[in-house]
């Protein structure tokens, strides 16, 4: 009588070592863990994405030219992605996508609607304007619009030059849910009306938001303000935007988070220091901070003060429970 220890009816038996191990795992479609722990238990949140600034003087004329080169119909949306040099479109960093969009005079980037929640921060040009869900909003420098989910959205433009604004989308999170759905609509346009911009809740325009932050307490010259809808929330459940004023020569608190952010420098110049590394920015420049790597800024302190636009995963990161800050009492964070 064959015993239970055999390796006729027991072939783990015949496993002699560690490779003999691993090789017989991988042929029943499993991974010994114990080689990978670390990697997958970290210490530390462990980006893959890496710090990095796109320089709008250096990106620019390329996406000029691509308005002569690459017909917005063809594109549908006419955007160089700003893809961190870590790793491919569309992560900016590994939860946020970004990307530059132009759009030339008499184009319509055609209607469309999807899953995807989109905000733009408007950087240059005179009348663009973009349509969502039925209401036509011009397109104002510093402004912020919103695209929420499955509102139709098309965008066009008149009078001359170029009209240019950063997309901040949630893309990435398509990549771990792939529950992304588009739809094209008929026409290139969807039929929309003006509406008054400085009273739509999709709309967030630079003036106010400037004097909220001229005139509000700050901290050692640095003040945030939040754009929240008209309840307070969030503009939505996975990502939320600031700006912030920095007066000349002050810097922000440095701070080390597990959101990751998306900068752009809407007015001035300085520099930010992300976990040791400095990047001199100027008006125009984006950058990105990874999950968890400390950073502050600092504006010059001899051009004025110094105006950032930000969007990040807070929401996200905070409804799942994954929102921390470094010094943070970890008791606080324990679920019950
Ligand atoms: O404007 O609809 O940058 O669908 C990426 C995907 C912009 C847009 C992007 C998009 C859009």
């Amino acid at each position: 009588m064959a015993s239970q220890n055999s390796t006729a009816s027991n072939p783990g038996m015949s496993l002699n070592d560690d490779d003999d191990l691993r090789v017989a795992a991988e042929t029943v479609h499993t991974k010994p863990l114990w080689e990978q722990m670390a990697k997958l238990n970290p210490p530390f949140p462990n980006p893959t994405c890496i710090p990095h600034i796109w320089r709008y003087n250096d990106i620019r004329p390329i996406l000029v030219r691509a308005g002569d080169l690459i017909s917005e119909k063809k594109a549908e949306r006419r955007v160089l992605m700003l893809t961190n040099p870590a790793r491919d479109a569309p992560y900016t960093t590994d939860t946020i996508y970004a990307g530059l969009q132009l759009v030339m005079p008499n184009e319509t980037a055609p209607a469309h609607r999807h899953v995807a929640f989109a905000m733009r921060f408007i950087i240059e040009g005179q009348g663009g304007f973009t349509a969502v869900h039925g209401k036509r909003i011009n397109m104002q420098r510093g402004d912020v619009i919103l695209t929420p989910t499955w509102n139709w959205h098309d965008h066009g433009k008149d009078g001359s030059g170029p009209m240019i604004w950063l997309d901040g989308l949630d893309l990435p999170n398509f990549r771990h849910f792939p529950v992304h759905f588009v739809e094209h609509y008929a026409d290139p346009r969807y039929p929309a009306e003006n509406v008054d911009t400085s009273n739509s809740p999709i709309v967030f325009p630079w003036d106010k938001m400037q004097k909220k932050l001229d005139e509000g307490v700050k901290v050692n010259g640095w003040r945030s303000e939040d754009y929240l809808k008209a309840d307070g929330r969030p503009v939505s459940k996975i990502l939320g935007g600031c700006a912030e004023i920095l007066e000349e020569g002050s810097s922000s608190p440095g701070l080390r988070e597990t959101a990751s952010s998306v900068y752009h420098v809407v007015e001035g110049s300085g520099y930010t220091v992300i976990d040791g590394e400095r990047i001199e920015w100027q008006r125009g420049d984006t950058f990105c901070i990874p999950t968890w790597k400390k950073y502050q800024h600092t504006a010059a302190g001899d051009a004025g003060s110094v105006y950032l636009y930000r969007f990040h995963d807070k929401p996200m990161l905070s409804a799942l429970g994954f929102y921390r800050v470094e010094g943070q009492d970890i008791e606080g964070l324990v679920s019950d």
